[in-house]
């Protein structure tokens, strides 16, 4: 089969991903009760439109990377990123030099919600910027079906916390987007790939793709720096966190490596990969 450039590969993630989040249009999120709580704002009316943007990976490798910097957001550091995205409870304090200081957006998954480890609805960490859940939806992306068995209790938790945090906007990803992403995966890799959805990385990458100009993602792709130890905040080492078990990372980082528009140097070094934002693209 044809193998895609990575301009086809771009346009094909454009028009066949809708990032989008839950409005309160469809059941059963039509009531007057989910008004209350879903933002009535969509996430990109929210975020406007951006130029730079970073992801930033959890990933064990970001240690010791000094790309804080680059990353930006302290106020004595020139601001090169307008928007800065992270992952599930990965910190900033204490770890600034490498991963930067400021969060504009946090995409969290519902296991993270529900466990009792990250004290979600008190723990401070999770104040900051505009945070988006997203929960590992049956593949037929049924909003009736997803919203009665849930993988994690996300819907329940997200209220808990609205009303615990009422001014923070805090937005739930349409579930279609990790099966749109998932068939992109899918028709670009040469072997079957489990039907589990994209980490919270691609998604997230995604996410910023869809209201940014440019998009630098950190530690995706890893650099030389490569290790085991699974996040920069923690000790614990699993090899199955960069490459994968449950989601379908190998594939991922494939498909990220091929629309990367930057040096094979800037991933090797910096563990950056620089990809357009869908405005910048002509398809
Ligand atoms: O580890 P996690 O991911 O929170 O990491 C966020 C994203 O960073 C990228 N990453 C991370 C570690 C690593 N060594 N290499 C990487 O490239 C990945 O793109 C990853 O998505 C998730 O995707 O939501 C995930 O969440 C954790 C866990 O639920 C949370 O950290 C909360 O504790 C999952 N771990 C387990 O279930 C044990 C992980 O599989 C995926």
């Amino acid at each position: 089969s044809h193998k895609r450039s990575a301009q086809e590969l771009l346009c094909q993630l454009k028009n066949q991903v809708k990032v989008q989040t839950l409005g309160t249009e469809q059941p059963p999120f039509n009531t007057q009760e989910w008004a209350t709580f879903l933002p009535s704002l969509h996430l990109s009316q929210e975020l406007g439109s951006l130029k730079n943007c970073a992801v930033v990976s959890s990933a064990g490798s970001i240690r010791n990377s000094h790309l804080g910097r680059e990353i930006g957001g302290c106020v004595i550091w020139s601001d090169s990123h307008d928007a800065v995205l992270r992952f599930n409870a990965a910190p900033t304090s204490k770890y600034q030099n490498d991963v930067g200081k400021k969060t504009t957006v946090r995409l969290i998954n519902s296991q993270v919600m529900a466990s009792n480890k990250h004290r979600f609805l008190e723990n401070a960490l999770f104040g900051e910027g505009i945070l988006v859940a997203w929960d590992p939806a049956p593949y037929s992306s049924d909003l009736l079906e997803w919203y009665k068995k849930p993988d994690y209790p996300i819907f329940t938790q997200y209220k808990e916390y609205r009303q615990r945090h009422p001014s923070q906007p805090f937005h739930i990803m349409h579930p279609a987007v990790q099966w749109q992403l998932w068939e992109v995966i899918q028709e670009n890799s040469d072997e079957e790939i489990q039907r589990n959805p994209p980490s919270s990385g691609l998604l997230g990458s995604l996410l910023m793709m869809s209201v940014c100009e440019q998009v630098h993602i950190y530690e995706f792709l890893p650099s030389r720096r490569q290790t085991d130890t699974c996040h920069y905040f923690e000790k614990v080492q699993d090899t199955a966190c960069t490459l994968g078990a449950y989601h379908p990372q190998l594939f991922e980082k494939n498909l990220v490596k091929r629309i990367n528009q930057g040096s094979d140097l800037d991933i090797f070094q910096l563990g950056r990969v620089t990809v357009p934002g869908f405005q910048s693209l002509n398809c």
